[in-house]
């Protein structure tokens, strides 16, 4: 198997934490990456492979695979323990809709400032409204989830990829300056939790050092 990664792609990162969770081996491919031209040039094989030209892209002999969503429906079926989604087909259903949501509701607004943050350093491509309102949207998420949360342990129940996708959305929106709001306490809880699960460590570990070299080249 081989994952065309990217070392900074928070949806490659959902793959790589799912892969180490459930102690699967594959060979990683690195994608051409910096913080001045992003993703470009594009690596020939995932422009072949995924008409969008992104990373991640999974190769399991003659399948390949592009989207993070559906890698990780495609691991949890090949290798069902330990499990990352739950058993009864509504449970199921729920997490599926969290994974979606942490990327296509709560991540948006992390691109902003990703954008904001990370690409656009110099005062006049910077959008200080724009920052403003992303970070007011992603508080209001917060309440929620953490309303959502009450005194469970992870989002669907059990540790799931929805803990993996919003785990991870979070951790980019926390480096990118944003702040859990102070009335968000299971939330918080829950993010040390995940964020201190062995897989998830060592993905961090691993953007540490990334984005030391980053630095360090600058
Ligand atoms: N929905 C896709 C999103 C993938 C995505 O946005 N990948 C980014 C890296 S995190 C990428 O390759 N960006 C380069 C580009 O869009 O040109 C997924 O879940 O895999």
């Amino acid at each position: 198997m081989k994952l065309y990664s990217g070392p900074l792609s928070l949806f490659t990162a959902k793959v790589r934490i799912a892969l180490d969770e459930k102690g699967l081996a594959v060979e990683r491919i690195e994608v051409p990456f910096s913080r001045e031209s992003a993703y470009e040039p594009k690596h020939p094989e995932v422009l072949r492979i995924n008409p969008k030209a992104q990373v991640p892209v999974f190769v399991d002999g003659d399948l390949e695979l592009y989207d993070s969503t559906l890698i990780l429906e495609y691991l949890e079926e090949i290798a069902p323990t330990p499990p990352l989604l739950p058993g009864d087909p509504r449970d199921r259903a729920r997490v599926r809709q969290l994974e979606l949501s942490a990327d296509e509701v709560f991540f948006p607004h992390v691109w902003t400032l990703i954008a904001q943050r990370f690409y656009a350093t110099d005062s006049d491509t910077a959008d200080p409204e724009a920052v403003d309102a992303a970070l007011a949207a992603l508080a209001g998420q917060s309440r929620e989830l953490d309303r959502r949360l009450g005194d469970a342990d992870y989002l669907g129940g059990a540790y799931s990829i929805a803990d993996i996708a919003y785990g991870m959305t979070f951790r980019f929106a926390t480096q990118l300056g944003f702040a859990l709001p102070d009335d968000a306490p299971a939330l918080a809880a829950w993010l040390e939790r995940v964020h201190g699960r062995p897989a998830f460590q060592r993905e961090i570990e691993g953007e540490n050092a990334f984005v030391a070299t980053l630095l360090s080249a600058a």
